[in-house]
């Protein structure tokens, strides 16, 4: 990064900061991962100079023969990652999630027409509908929840559907530990006329790899972000039924984008090639053991778990009346073991949440396996309920980055 120090060296001084912290954290945080060489290198690539608009062939510019080949083979290598035939097309430009959602309903919906989703607090995201979402003011959204036990409740959906009749049923959650039964919510979609948007953005990596059903059969619309369980860059791709891939390719550009971000197309197809290896599907194999030991292990020390377990990548910790979340979160953090304050069901607001939202691919990615994951438990109770000190723990966390480094030198 010589040049970078030379020209902006107070940019330079934080990069430096931003490693040495990534190394030495244990990154808990479901939503986060860190990429290979390979995708940053491709982050990186000379593809940033380059200013496209429109579809590969039909472009607003000049020279962008080899932005549309790599487009191509984006959107090639992505139908391969998730098995899909000539039914489904691709469109690989979204920026990021939240947008990809945004053309979604733009490219489906009318004005004032119902989108079915989950509650807030019960797992669901921001851009499916809620108030202080853009989609609220166009769309009204309403929302099933999960059950006293956790799980999600799909005669609810069912019973919901058929009274509501929305125009969209989204299934996925940001935090929702269990196996989701997309092929019930594809069924509850055509019963009413409704679409069926896929939201997997949390759980990509593991139905890439196989570990979790695919909603594909059942869908209208897949959408993900790339850089989650998947490990790509910070960005989105949308999976859409043929017949309606217009729509959609429409709302994306020149709906709501303009240019795409061509360096992180190349980024996303590095990290597509690098899904269909054998190794990912050994890599997200581990994630779902490691977040089961970390479960396991959480119950033994006598936290209560939403739904009493997980079948994925992530873990909610009910801690109400054990102790403030926002307090966990920060006592917990000056350890350098970082794990998100979130809602749970029950809370009055997403401002005051009682949960605890931790995961296993970022920790998993630094080669950690089920040993380490009975530590991480261990450290976790020490720390909120045993009360010992975060900045004792905090040696040991960082002993425990270094025998696992994410970016080997
Ligand atoms: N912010 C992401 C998460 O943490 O789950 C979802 O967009």
């Amino acid at each position: 990064m010589e040049n970078i120090k030379n020209i902006a060296p107070e940019v330079y001084e934080l990069i430096q900061k931003e490693i040495k912290r990534q190394e030495e954290t244990l990154n808990l945080i479901p939503s986060e991962n860190y990429v290979s060489p390979a995708v940053l290198e491709a982050t990186a690539s000379v593809f940033t100079n380059k200013y496209v608009e429109g579809y590969p062939g039909k472009r607003y510019y000049p020279g962008c023969q080899f932005a549309d080949q790599l487009e191509i083979l984006c959107s090639q290598k992505a139908k391969e990652v998730f098995n899909l035939d000539e039914n489904w097309k691709v469109h690989p430009q979204p920026l990021s999630g939240s947008p990809a959602n945004l053309a979604i309903y733009f490219g489906l919906l009318e004005p004032g027409e119902k989108i079915l989703s989950m509650e807030l607090t019960h797992g669901g995201h921001l851009s499916h509908g809620y108030k202080v979402h853009i989609s609220s003011k166009f769309w009204s959204a309403i929302h099933y929840r999960v059950n006293k036990n956790g799980f999600i409740d799909y005669d609810e959906i069912e019973e919901i559907a058929q009274r509501e009749k929305p125009k969209i049923i989204i299934s996925g959650a940001t935090a929702y530990p269990r196996i989701i039964d997309f092929k019930r919510f594809g069924e509850i979609a055509k019963r009413v006329g409704a679409y069926h948007l896929a939201d997997v953005s949390h759980i990509a990596g593991l139905i890439a790899a196989g570990i979790h059903p695919s909603p594909f059969e059942y869908a209208d619309v897949v959408m993900t972000t790339t850089h989650k369980t998947l490990r790509g860059p910070r960005s989105a791709i949308i999976f859409v039924r043929k017949e309606i891939y217009d729509k959609i390719r429409r709302a994306v550009f020149p709906g709501i984008q303009g240019g795409s971000h061509q360096h992180i197309i190349c980024a996303k197809t590095v990290a597509f090639f690098e899904a269909l290896k054998p190794e990912f599907k050994e890599y997200q194999k581990q994630i779902v053991k490691n977040a089961k030991v970390l479960a396991d292990e959480l119950i033994k020390y006598g936290f209560n778990l939403l739904s009493g377990g997980t079948d994925n990548h992530l873990i909610l910790i009910n801690l109400r009346g054990v102790i403030d979340a926002s307090l966990a979160e920060g006592l917990l953090e000056k350890a350098n073991i970082l794990a998100n304050r979130n809602s749970v069901p029950g809370d009055e607001s997403p401002f005051k949440p009682t949960g605890l939202r931790l995961g296993t691919p970022a920790v998993t990615s630094r080669g950690m396996k089920e040993n380490e994951m009975k530590l991480i438990a261990q450290w976790i109770y020490r720390i909120l309920i045993k009360k010992e000190d975060s900045e004792e723990i905090k040696y040991k966390v960082i002993d425990l980055c270094k025998k696992f480094p994410i970016y080997k030198k």
